[in-house]
């Protein structure tokens, strides 16, 4: 069963702190999807994704929009959301597509929300008006520590190409633990939208618990096969707390 405003295609967001894993497992997951349920598979990000929502991207963790204060930094995420949506996400999603996004409306109820301080009523508005009925048939949380997350970042970034630090992981300790503290209030508060992975377990674990939510919560999306999906038969995994 799909949400209703995904048009016949599969929409799965991906949310959690800085360097919690996001884009690895999005890689995997869509390794698997694509070797695995026979339909076209999208990867996308945010903020960015499509030509015009990437130049706003570069803005935001630029940091130009700091100065305007959260209100601000959260009407340009949606700007870069409405571009995204109109030209990647729902004609994917309309031709049948499986979409995987890191990052998508959550961020912004926890970055600008919640650990910036914006008003909760502003954000469900703004989230009605940008994101309407195109809703993820499921987001999966990556939780973890933030001082684990923020070190895998900076030891990414100390081994690659990758710039200075940008604006938002430039944020605070206790800015990054409100973060996590939201994005679970998140999934408590709709747990039939979101799963809660274990993050802090070696890739690999965090893989397998991902397949195994994926299976349950949307069973139609891999042909039936005997133990399909499942993490348990596959040796040297553990089972993440995926809620
Ligand atoms: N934002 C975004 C808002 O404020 N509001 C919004 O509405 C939106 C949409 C985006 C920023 O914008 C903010 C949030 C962000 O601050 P970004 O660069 O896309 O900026 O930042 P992130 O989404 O946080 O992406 P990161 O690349 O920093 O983190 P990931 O994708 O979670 O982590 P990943 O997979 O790149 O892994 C990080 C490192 O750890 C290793 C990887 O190999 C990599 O080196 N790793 C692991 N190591 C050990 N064990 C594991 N299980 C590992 N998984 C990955």
């Amino acid at each position: 069963m799909t949400a209703p405003g995904t048009g016949g295609g599969t929409f799965i967001t991906f949310e959690g702190g800085e360097g919690a894993g996001k884009s690895t497992q999005i890689r995997r997951l869509a390794a698997h999807l694509r070797a695995e349920s026979g339909r076209p598979v999208l990867t996308t990000r945010e903020p960015g994704g499509s030509p015009k929502a990437e130049r706003i991207r570069e803005a935001l963790l630029a940091g130009l929009a700091k100065p305007y204060g959260p209100f601000a930094e959260a009407l340009l995420f949606s700007a870069a959301r409405i571009d995204h949506l109109d030209t990647l996400i729902r004609p994917a999603l309309g031709r049948g597509e499986i979409v995987l996004c890191d990052r998508f409306a959550d961020s912004t109820r926890a970055y600008q929300g919640a650990a910036g301080g914006l008003d909760p009523d502003v954000l469900v508005a703004l989230e009605g008006v940008v994101v309407g009925p195109t809703r993820p048939d499921l987001t999966l949380i990556l939780d973890c520590e933030p001082e684990l997350g923020l070190a895998r970042a900076q030891a990414r970034r100390a081994a690659g190409a990758e710039g200075a630090v940008d604006r938002f992981e430039a944020e605070a300790l206790a800015f990054h633990a409100r973060l996590r503290t939201a994005f679970r209030a998140i999934a408590a508060a709709e747990p039939g939208r979101c799963a809660v992975v274990n993050a802090a377990l070696p890739a690999d674990a965090v893989e397998a618990a991902i397949r195994a939510v994926v299976a349950e919560r949307l069973p139609g999306l891999l042909p039936a096969r005997a133990g399909h999906g499942r993490s348990d038969d596959r040796p040297g995994t553990e089972h993440g707390d995926a809620a």
